[in-house]
This record gives C-alpha cells, sequence and structure tokens, in this order.
C-alpha cells in the first residue's frame, strides 16, 4: 500500500553523504521507498496511508555492521580482573579471554545461544538498528561454528531485524591445535568454510590478524578460500599492533576492515583505493582503556568510509546500545556527529555490501527507517544512552 509520512525532517545520506532535508515527506510502497524530498514538492496523488511524524527527524535504520552478538556465558569477572590491573593479553595468556568464551559457547545448546543473543539483539534493535551483522567465531570446530551460524540465521528469521552472518573461524586457536595454528588454518580453509557455506549459513569471511591471533600470511590462506568460495572478506586488523593487515584485506577488496587504531597512512591509502570501509569500535577503545587513537586525519586525507559499530562481544566490548557508540566515536575518537550518523547508517551499509539498497532514505531503496523526536540530527551522538521517543519502521511496516 501507498503510505505518505510526513511534518518530518530528513537526514538522508543520499548519495553516499550526509545530507538533510527540513519539512520533508516520504512516500513508500510496500517494502521500498518510493519517493522523499521536499514536502512542497510532493507529487499529488492518492494516499490512503498518512502518517503525521510530528516533527520528528527520519534517519535509515541504524546499521550494527560489526558484532558478537552470539555467545555463551560472560566475562564481567574479567572486568573486575582488568580493574585489577591484569592486561587483556595477559588473561588471554592465562586460558581466559576468547578462549574462556569458546568453553561456554561449546558448552551451550543452540536454544540457549538463542535466547542470550536475542535478548542481546533487542537491545540493539530498540536502539533504531534495523540492521546487524553478526559473526561466529566462538566455536572454533566444525560443530560449534556451525551452531553458532545456525543461531545467527535463526535470529534474522525470528526477528524484525536484518541479519548477515559472517564466519570468524579464525577469531582465535582452538585448544586442540595449540602450537599449530598453521593447521587450524589449512582445517578452516579444506573443511569448515567449504562446509559451512555450502550450507548457506556464511555471507562473508573474517578472521582476526594479530599477534595474539593470526599473522597476515595466516589470513591470506583464509582470504584466497573466500574468494574461491565467491565470499567477500572482512579483517579484525591494527586492535592491538601494527601488522598492515588493513592493507592486505585492501589487496582482497575486503569490505572492511576493522579496529585499525595502529594503523598507518599507507594502509589509508591502499583501503581508500579498494574502496574498503574503516569500522572504528569505540566501545573496545573505552572498554580496553586504549590510548592509541585510529589515524582520523590520514582516514579523511584519503577520503577513507567510516563506519561506527559496536563490536558488542563478552571480552572487550559488551556494548548493548549502538548510539551510545556513536557517542563514543565523537568523545574519544574525535568523529563529528554528522560523520558519525553517516557510519552507523550508509558507510554501515557498504561495510556489508548493502549500499545499493540499504543505509539511505532514497527513491528504491528499502523503506527502513526511523522517526526520532529529537531537535537536531546530533542529538543522535548527544545522549548517553537512554530510550529516545521514536518510530521504526522496516520494509515499509512499523516494528516497536
Ligand atoms: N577483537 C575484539 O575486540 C574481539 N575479537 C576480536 O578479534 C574480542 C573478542 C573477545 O575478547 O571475546
Ligand atoms: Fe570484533
Amino acid at each position: 500500500m501507498k503510505t505518505l509520512w510526513q511534518n518530518c525532517h530528513a537526514a538522508t545520506m543520499a548519495q553516499g553523504v550526509y545530507s538533510i532535508i527540513e519539512d520533508a515527506a516520504m512516500v513508500t510502497q510496500g517494502e521500498h521507498i518510493q519517493w522523499i524530498g521536499p514536502r512542497a514538492q510532493l507529487p499529488t496523488g492518492d494516499y490512503p496511508a498518512v502518517h503525521d511524524l510530528k516533527g520528528a527527524w527520519i534517519t535509515p535504520g541504524l546499521i550494527d555492521c560489526h558484532t558478537h552478538t552470539v555467545f555463551g556465558g560472560n566475562r564481567s569477572g574479567e572486568f573486575e580482573q582488568r580493574l585489577q590491573g591484569v592486561s587483556y593479553a595477559d588473561i588471554a595468556a592465562a586460558g581466559g579471554g576468547i578462549a574462556s568464551t569458546v568453553r561456554a559457547t561449546r558448552a551451550a545448546s543452540e536454544d540457549e545461544l538463542f535466547a542470550s543473543a536475542a535478548r542481546r539483539l533487542k537491545s540493539l534493535m530498540h536502539d533504531g538498528v534495523t540492521t546487524v551483522e553478526i559473526k561466529s567465531g566462538y566455536g572454533l570446530d566444525l560443530v560449534n561454528e556451525r551452531k553458532m551460524l545456525r543461531v545467527i540465521r535463526r535470529l534474522g528469521a525470528e526477528l524484525p531485524v536484518s541479519v548477515r552472518s559472517t564466519c570468524l573461524a579464525a577469531h582465535a586457536l582452538p585448544p586442540e591445535y595449540t602450537e599449530r595454528a598453521d593447521d587450524y588454518i589449512e582445517h578452516i580453509c579444506t573443511e569448515m568454510l567449504p562446509a559451512l557455506a555450502a550450507e548457506g549459513l556464511v555471507d562473508a569471511v573474517d578472521a582476526f590478524c594479530e599477534y595474539l591471533a593470526f599473522s597476515p600470511a595466516q589470513v591470506e590462506r583464509v582470504f584466497v578460500t573466500a574468494q574461491r568460495l565467491g565470499l567477500p572478506v572482512k579483517l579484525h586488523a591494527e586492535q592491538l599492533s601494527s601488522l598492515h593487515g588493513s592493507s592486505l584485506a585492501a589487496r582482497y577488496q575486503a569490505l572492511s576492515a576493522d579496529h585499525l587504531e595502529f594503523m598507518t597512512e599507507d594502509d589509508a591509502r591502499a583501503m581508500a583505493e579498494a574502496g574498503t570501509v574503516a569500522v572504528l569500535l569505540p566501545g573496545a577503545f573505552y572498554f580496553l582503556r586504549e590510548t592509541q587513537l585510529p589515524p582520523m586525519d590520514a582516514l579523511r586525507k584519503h577520503g577513507v568510509k567510516i563506519a561506527v559499530a559496536s563490536d558488542l562481544n563478552p571480552g572487550t566490548s559488551p556494548a548493548l546500545s549502538l548510539r551510545l557508540m556513536l557517542n563514543m566515536a565523537c568523545t574519544c575518537l574525535r568523529l563529528t556527529p554528522e560523520e558519525a550518523l553517516a557510519g552507523a547508517t550508509i558507510h554501515a551499509a557498504q561495510a556489508l555490501g548493502m549500499a545499493q539498497t540499504h543505509g539511505s532514505l532514497e527513491a528504491g531503496k528499502v523503506a527502513d527507517f526511523v522517526a526520532w523526536q529529537i531537535d537536531r540530527p546530533a542529538d543522535l551522538a548527544y545522549w548517553l544512552g537512554g530510550e529516545l521517543e521514536k518510530r521504526v519502521v522496516r520494509h515499509g511496516v512499523e516494528i516497536d
């Protein structure tokens, strides 16, 4: 049905850039946006349904393009340890960290993982998120990675949110492969990825390129396999040290390279040329009390597209609000509120390979949007959490 949404202003992100229309109107037809523009230019016609948005600002539905929403247990005990001065790397070396979440995730049933992940995902959705990416990476063997990916698919099927699944089997070394990282990578490339891809469980492939995870050479083998399977790649890179994983990602036309605190200007140049999005994760920066800032000036100078995501995970970013991440992106990483909002809409869509259909308010795109009762778009990055009055529309249908 043709529906008119009026008495609103719009932050559209049209053509991939932050742009606004004051006193706007929008027409949706079924799942899509049919027309958007200044109300004075609204095409005359018959609108069977009309919604008065009461002066709200409409934005694209928020997109959280990097999360680890599915996991067993939680690590608040490690949080307490870190507050006593123990480092993330020390905890990992002592068998905690990712390994402890792997144990809890392997022990959990599919239903248990679904129930806890659904609670967290609903929290993101209450903040205006209509699309989310979720990674595996706490199973680290075929059976348990499959279990996570099936939960990710089920979340998308049962909740009113679009879910992209990313296989992060190369997240950490499972205990069965201690001291045999190359063998684990071989197992991922010859057994796990081909099987999981054939089952239709994988939309993209990610890896953790870090001195305490996998080397660039090991990551490259995973990328070659992903390409052979026709799957796009992403990479956790330059979070704790500079291994130039982001340049490697660019060489494989990665959708994104994520974290990036320790990246160099050469990395930024390579990413810009490849169209690889820089996904910044202020929650992890904050929670680890990182002090090294991602090189914003180099990213801007070379025109790298910048996204902002929650990195929702039990170890380094237990973040249940993407809007809070927008604030932290501005306060901690020095983005402008406009950059932050573009980072959670159009650039996040690009980081998921979805920019043709999502991430902006333009004719022809999917009608995923939020009508916020706020005074200015910058308010979205201004308030620290809490709940803002709003209406959320997905695929042209209002959800609560
Ligand atoms: N970087 C991160 O911040 C998360 N994974 C990664 O590769 C941390 C995951 C965890 O500590 O459980
Ligand atoms: Fe992550």
